[in-house]
């Protein structure tokens, strides 16, 4: 798994494969809102990315409101989107189920 800044088209690629993340407008980071039946599921959701994430070493911006979370993802120390990006992204929809 690279950290390098992934190209345009390279981007275009990675988000194809995904289900309803989208790239952010004005900045390279992608974003996606998962909704849940409560607040324990959201939270346990969290809790669950927050082990993966660890184990990746590559953290998600996130905002939790009740049932939903708001998910946004960019590499900051590569000041783009890499690999990472969209590795975390596939483990948060599995986790999602
Ligand atoms: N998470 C994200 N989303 N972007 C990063 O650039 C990043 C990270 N860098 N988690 C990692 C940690 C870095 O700070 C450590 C030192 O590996």
């Amino acid at each position: 798994m690279t950290r390098e800044k992934l190209d345009d088209a390279a981007i275009a690629e990675a988000l194809a494969g995904l289900d309803g993340w989208e790239h952010e407008d004005g900045r390279e980071a992608i974003t996606k809102t998962f909704t849940f039946r409560n607040f324990s599921e959201a939270f346990g959701f969290m809790a669950r990315c927050a082990l993966a994430a660890e184990k990746l070493d590559h953290h998600p911006e996130w905002l939790n409101v009740y049932r939903t979370v708001e998910v946004t993802l960019s590499s900051h120390d590569a000041g783009g989107l890499t690999e990472l990006d969209f590795e975390l992204a596939r483990r948060m929809d599995k986790i999602a189920g």
